[in-house]
């Protein structure tokens, strides 16, 4: 990641005048989408930039917020931000993060509780460094925690944790899972039951590495694909029963624009990043991601989890900060979408999540916000 390097806000004026000219995002509606009620929008008090939302909390940094409602409640996996001292660079070394805290509220609005530690990374007995962003899940009575953490040799792997409660504190698994690669494991379980795994992040995430199927870091900046070349997609994998193993090689999900034809990895507004997210509407599969460097959310509808999805539109504008990283979820019959800036900190590696009303269109899609 210089994936962290480059700040967002220079971006966002030339993002706004290209996303105001996609025919599928309308930046009028996106500015007149008054944020909504629980969700206020807040002015900081030094420079009175306004936010579309407010911090869901302050004492701590959160960020990459995965978003679910197990029985009725909102719970909230993030990534946990800390300071560490280590230096900005195009790995992402800064983001160190060491454990995960886990959120709940039983509304949106609502008092936002912190769980404390739910996993430390010296519980998990393979992981070297860098606990990046989690998901979760609910199958057969417990509850699983899907993480990202480089191994001993500094290779990203994700990991699975159990616990009985959706809070903690949960118990890893003694390895990582056979088959996982890289970063952002994001984890969809289907009306049929079927629950897949998605995952991937370039640059600091390590895709680029497996383009030959195994790891290699010889050359990291050399094996992302070329400009006129097809881009990397996510990678995915159904889940095994036991939800603690993929019971299928993993393959590559292909994102096409509307034309048909895969994203070139030069085309950075469109192409995948990291971040990746799975819901299910109206029959059809959303797939959202971020494009990293271009700073947007943004979506892609397919009809069966393993895609293709083609590319419909920006969910969200670039937010205060580098990475923008996001979750969906349907409260009592209205669609939220949960995300992260540096509103707090105004540093890339210090984040807080928020949490933001989507408005559907009539056609499924989004109205692009404005955060
Ligand atoms: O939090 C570390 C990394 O930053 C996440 O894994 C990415 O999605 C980005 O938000």
């Amino acid at each position: 990641m210089s994936h962290f390097l480059k700040p967002a806000l220079p971006a966002l004026a030339a993002l706004s005048l290209l996303n105001a000219c996609q025919s599928n995002s309308s930046s009028e509606t996106a500015a007149s989408g008054a944020a909504p009620e629980a969700t206020t929008a807040t002015s900081d008090s030094a420079g009175g930039k306004k936010y579309l939302a407010e911090p869901l909390i302050k004492d701590i940094y959160t960020a990459d917020p995965s978003a679910h409602v197990f029985n009725g409640k909102i719970y909230i996996y993030p990534s946990h931000d800390i300071e560490t001292g280590m230096p900005e660079n195009d790995n992402g070394d800064h983001f160190a993060m060491r454990d995960y805290h886990i959120l709940s509220m039983d509304s949106i609005g609502g008092k936002v509780t912190d769980h404390g530690v739910a996993l430390d990374v010296k519980d998990v007995p393979w992981a070297g460094r860098q606990m990046w962003a989690p998901d979760a899940a609910f199958k057969n009575g417990t509850y699983y925690l899907y993480f990202p953490v480089k191994d001993k040799q500094d290779v990203f792997r994700i990991g699975v944790a159990t616990s009985k409660s959706p809070t903690g504190p949960f118990k890893a698994e003694p390895k990582p899972i056979e088959g996982s690669l890289s970063i952002d494991p994001a984890v969809f379980t289907d009306t049929d039951g079927k629950t897949y795994m998605y995952m991937g992040g370039i640059w600091g995430g390590q895709l680029q590495r497996w383009r030959s199927g195994k790891y290699d870091a010889s050359d990291p900046k050399m094996q992302e694909p070329g400009a006129k070349e097809t881009a990397l997609g996510p990678k995915m994998a159904r889940l095994n029963s036991d939800m603690l193993r993929f019971d299928e090689p993993v393959k590559e999900v292909q994102i096409l624009g509307q034309d048909g034809k895969p994203f070139l990895s030069g085309d950075n507004t469109h192409r995948f990043f990291e971040g990746g997210w799975m819901h299910k509407y109206n029959g059809k599969y959303y797939f959202s991601y971020s494009t990293g460097d271009t700073h947007l959310l943004v979506y892609a509808t397919g009809d069966s989890p393993y895609g293709p999805f083609t590319y419909q539109g920006v969910l969200m504008n670039p937010v205060q900060g580098w990475t923008t990283h996001h979750s969906i979820i349907e409260k009592d019959g209205k669609w939220y979408l949960f995300y992260h800036d540096t509103e707090l900190s105004n540093k890339t590696w210090l984040r807080n999540v928020k949490v933001t009303e989507l408005k559907r269109k009539p056609d499924g899609g989004f109205e692009t916000l404005n955060p």
